[in-house]
């Protein structure tokens, strides 16, 4: 239905499809139209949609289901499960040198139970979520304690530094912008962190909030500590979105379940020089390669931004573990090729 596009949307969507869905809309008025916008202004979409709320992914299944299959191999009759205990991690710091690893970085997604996903939220139901976490982040003490700065009160350099040092999200990104997540903007939008900029909090960018817990060395398991400690704290607070089977509700499907990207900037500079073999090992451990200033982005001075693809169906240990498992394999290769 959707030519010259390779993205899975394109792939699975028929036109016999489309015609079962067209006339189909969830309680907060979400269509397929809405779902795949995406795809249809962005053929070089690698996915293509995203959900508006929750009864989406079930009112939507015939494609849904698809789609999660493909990117997580998650099928219909599994179920997702949980794990953010630190202590069962089976990680060592890594590269303690400092050769390879410039940072370190994991991220989770989180939506609230009561509101429609910011796809198809209203400018009011934004603001409320913006005043309520803020009120949440700024209660935090200790090493958590932070500041919040709406996008509207940071001026063009501020904003500019925060993202080229890769603590606040991009602007303008057109994915976001056909699926509706940049109405209002930059209203509504903000970024805590604490004065270390080791623990951030985005409101309201592709999910109400992402949760961020960052530092620059290799030590995994400090920094999966600090997350599932500050996660721990705001859903205290917070009801977010869940569903036994899909886990947390995200706007794009590739976010499902845990919600969770663990990554590290890595340099590989003989592994850049054949990247056949990088991608073949990166594909065998489930990573995904993305460049310097993340999705959609190129690879800078040679650094690459490595991260667990999978994320349901699979624990926040795991995500974390693939990750782990796969980076130590690269780096090994990395220094059979210096010999
Ligand atoms: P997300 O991880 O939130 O899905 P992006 O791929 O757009 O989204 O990345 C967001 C920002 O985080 C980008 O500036 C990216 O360079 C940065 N980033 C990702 N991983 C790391 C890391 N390990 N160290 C430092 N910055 C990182
Ligand atoms: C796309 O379809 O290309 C964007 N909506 C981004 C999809 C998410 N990417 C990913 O692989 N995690």
């Amino acid at each position: 239905m959707i030519e010259n596009s390779d993205s899975l949307v394109a792939t699975f969507l028929t036109k016999e499809m489309y015609e079962s869905l067209k006339d189909k809309k969830t309680s907060n008025g979400v269509t397929i139209d809405n779902i795949i916008n995406s795809a249809i202004k962005n053929l070089d979409s690698s996915i293509g949609a995203y959900a508006g709320d929750a009864e989406s992914y079930k009112l939507f299944a015939p494609l849904f289901d698809k789609i999660i299959h493909e990117y997580h191999h998650f099928s219909q009759t599994d179920m997702h499960k949980s794990d953010f205990n630190p202590q069962h991690l089976e990680v060592k710091k890594l590269d303690e040198d400092g050769k390879y690893i410039l940072s370190t970085r994991i991220r989770v997604g989180r939506n609230f139970a009561e509101y429609p996903l910011g796809t198809a939220i209203s400018k009011e139901q934004r603001d409320e979520i913006e005043q309520r976490v803020s009120r949440v982040l700024l209660s935090f003490e200790d090493s958590l304690k932070g500041k919040y700065f709406p996008l509207t009160t940071l001026s063009d350099e501020e904003r500019q530094t925060l993202i080229k040092e890769h603590f606040l999200f991009k602007e303008g990104d057109r994915f976001l912008e056909a699926a509706g997540l940049n109405r209002n903007w930059p209203k509504g939008r903000g970024i805590f962190h604490n004065d270390e900029k080791t623990f951030l909090v985005w409101i309201n960018e592709e999910d109400q909030l992402r949760i961020i817990s960052m530092q620059q060395d290799g030590d995994i398991k400090e920094v999966f500590t600090r997350l599932s400690q500050a996660v721990g704290k705001i859903e205290q607070e917070i009801a977010f979105a869940y569903d036994e089977h899909l886990g947390y509700i995200t706007s794009c499907p590739t976010n499902l379940g845990t919600a969770m990207r663990a990554s590290v900037h890595i340099k590989l500079p003989n592994l850049a020089n054949d990247m056949k073999t990088f991608e073949q090992i990166a594909n065998e451990y489930h990573l995904q390669i993305r460049g310097t200033d993340g999705e959609h982005s190129e690879s800078k001075s040679g650094v690459y931004d490595l991260s667990n693809k999978r994320r349901l169906g699979v624990s926040e240990v795991e995500c974390v573990q693939d990750m782990y498992d796969g980076v130590v394999a690269l780096i090994e290769k990395e220094q059979s090729l210096e010999l």
